[in-house]
């Protein structure tokens, strides 16, 4: 088993909500590391060698090992440094049912979320409608709470936090509207109580950089807008 004192390294890319979910778990369990920002027009070799699969970021590298997937690697790091600051739940119901939140709101909501920014006409209308459902879904199970994870920040708050800084961006790069705040206002609550916790506003991407990255990708698949 690998030791905690080992070196840790993160290959990064600035605009990653995924990448970024990464940095928050280390910076909140107190881990160092090196952070690596990786031009994913032009992948390193590092990359390429480090993740011969997938071929994305982020990975993490703790000593020689090198892990993939940002929820794979938050389990991974929450396993490690298991004492400090647990994110996931310690009953296995409850983690179960995190995990099952955790997977619905990346296949759903993110994902889906990302389709709809590149998209246009009806087909953007279709995948706003399904994100906003999934959306209340996800007001359904936060409300009453100030985090997903209670009183404090968990493993959902950390792998949801894209929504607070991302999906604005999204919006309006893609011209459209999925977080209504009269439909999800414990959602919009909870928006501000992340935007203002200190781990938070301390590690979030420059929002002209995010505007320029995801412009790019929706002029990939729509060039004729940008003329
Ligand atoms: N499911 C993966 C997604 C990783 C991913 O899509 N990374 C993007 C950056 S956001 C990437 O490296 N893209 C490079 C490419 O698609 O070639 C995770 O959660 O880690």
């Amino acid at each position: 088993m690998g030791s905690q004192n080992e070196e840790v390294k993160l290959l990064s890319f600035v605009c990653s909500p995924v990448c970024r979910r990464v940095e928050w778990a280390l910076r909140l369990k107190g881990v160092d590391y090196q952070y690596i920002e990786e031009d994913i027009f032009n992948k390193s070799n590092l990359l390429l060698e480090l993740n011969p699969v997938h071929k994305k970021v982020p990975v993490l590298v703790h000593g020689n090992k090198p892990i993939a997937e940002s929820l794979v690697i938050l389990e991974y790091i929450d396993e490690t440094w298991k004492h400090q600051y647990p994110l996931l739940p310690q009953d296995p119901y409850e983690r179960a049912l995190t995990r099952f939140w955790i997977k619905f709101a990346d296949e759903k909501v993110m994902y889906g979320g990302y389709v709809a920014m590149i998209s246009i006409g009806d087909e953007q209308e279709k995948k706003v409608n399904e994100v906003r459902e999934g959306m209340e879904k996800l007001e359904e199970l936060i409300k009453g709470k100030r985090f997903f994870g209670g009183d404090k920040v968990g493993f959902l708050d950390i792998a949801l936090g894209w929504i607070t800084y991302v999906l604005p961006v999204w919006e309006e790069v893609g011209c459209m509207k999925i977080l209504e705040p009269q439909k999800c206002p414990a959602i919009s609550a909870w928006v501000n109580n992340i935007l203002t916790h200190p781990l938070f506003k301390d590690c979030l991407p420059p929002k002209d950089e995010l505007l320029a990255y995801n412009h790019r990708r929706r002029k990939q698949f729509n060039p004729a807008l940008y003329h």
